[in-house]
């Protein structure tokens, strides 16, 4: 039996990498922060076979306990402060998790890895985040990274120094680009989320309004339980590399409204939307559209749901936890 630990193991793709694990018969590990974290029951809910190991991604010690008890094959490392906006305001916080964090861990598994280096394969969470300002369109695994936040500064550091660790010290160590995507676990602070309960509320006669704030930007979205499945393939390589995970499909905020609020009968829409500077940018990424032509032709990997299905999928959802929560 094939063990994996797994950082970020409350998040949205944490989650859904467990199901998919455990599907395989792996004994999976998740790595959770905090002495009190309310998601520790959420995952012994969702994913009751995960074994649930307390440690923190800025805390090399607790890392270097996890594997000792783990034991791992491979490595998933998806811990990290991901919330782009919060990004700005949490500027060295979001450098110690989501940057210097990727050094801690490929650094414990090094050592753990004693004098095989490739005795752990390791996959690091990279994103479309780090092209940020567009150079060329659709991205691909040789477009020149110009990040816009302090996230994306972050998962540049990362990205490139699990590259480093591969290159230096021959360790199966790969990076997943991976563009956005969303399911109805995705947090409530981004956008896709954001809309999708907002929509429900307002059908429901719940809310009035919602408050927004780039409608122009475009983003390449697709389901998180289809880009969980590209992940595991890159540890399935005998050797490691880096690889664009996206739908290569692209669609503005206003485009996410429109589909959205259709889903609810909705057609004229506008007059329900507002938008404010708080929620602006100081940098936006404007245009985010990815080519998957690599992951699909060396991992044989393709994403199964489009857009106006995943939309569907989220305000579905939503509208049922909106009703669940109205009759409680
Ligand atoms: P989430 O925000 O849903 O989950 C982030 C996870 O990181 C949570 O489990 C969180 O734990 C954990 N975490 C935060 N701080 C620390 C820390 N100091 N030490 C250990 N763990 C920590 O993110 P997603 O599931 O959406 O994304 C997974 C990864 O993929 C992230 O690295 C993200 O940046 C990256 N990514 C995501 C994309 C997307 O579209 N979803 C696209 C590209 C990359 P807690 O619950 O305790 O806060
Ligand atoms: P992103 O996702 O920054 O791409 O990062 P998010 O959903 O937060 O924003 C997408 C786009 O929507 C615009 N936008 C708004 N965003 C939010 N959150 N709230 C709003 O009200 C709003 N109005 C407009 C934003 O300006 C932006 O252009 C996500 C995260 O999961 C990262 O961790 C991951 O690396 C990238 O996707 C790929």
């Amino acid at each position: 039996m094939k063990r994996a630990l797994i950082t970020g193991v409350t998040g949205q793709d944490g989650l859904y990498l467990s199901e998919l694990l455990l599907s395989k018969g792996y004994e999976v590990y998740g790595l959770i922060r905090g002495q009190n974290n309310p998601k520790f029951e959420l995952v012994e809910r969702l994913v009751p076979g995960v074994k649930l190991l307390t440690g923190d991604l800025t805390d090399m010690s607790s890392l270097i306990r996890a594997l000792n008890v783990s034991r791992p094959d491979e490595v998933y490392n998806l811990g990290a402060i991901s919330f782009v906006a919060y990004s700005w305001e949490n500027a060295m916080l979001t450098t110690d998790v989501t940057g210097k964090g990727v050094l801690n861990i490929l650094e414990a598994v090094r050592l753990y890895s004693g004098d095989d280096p490739a005795k752990v394969r390791f996959y690091q969470a990279s994103s479309s985040e780090m092209f940020g300002k567009v150079q060329e369109v659709p991205q691909r695994e040789s477009t020149l990274l110009w990040p816009r936040s302090p996230y994306g500064v972050a998962k540049v550091f990362g990205h490139y120094m699990t590259i480093n660790y591969r290159e230096s010290y021959g360790m199966h160590a790969s990076s997943g680009v991976l563009f956005n995507h969303e399911s109805p676990r995705r947090g409530f602070e981004f956008v896709t989320r954001k809309v999708s309960q907002a929509v429900a509320r307002i059908s429901l006669g719940l809310q009035d309004t919602i408050t927004m704030g780039n409608l122009d930007a475009k983003r390449d979205w697709g389901f998180a339980g289809d880009y969980v499945e590209a992940m595991w393939r890159m540890l399935q390589q005998d050797t490691a590399d880096d690889y664009v995970i996206s739908t290569g499909v692209t669609h503005s905020i206003r485009e996410l409204l429109e589909v959205a609020f259709a889903r609810v009968g909705i057609e004229e829409w506008e007059h329900l939307v507002t938008q404010d500077p708080r929620f602006m940018r100081p940098a936006e990424v404007e245009l985010l559209i990815g080519d998957s032509a690599k992951a699909r032709d060396v991992l044989g990997w393709t994403p199964k749901v489009g857009f106006e299905e995943l939309v569907g999928m989220m305000v579905d959802n939503d509208l049922a936890l909106q009703r669940a929560q109205a009759r409680l």
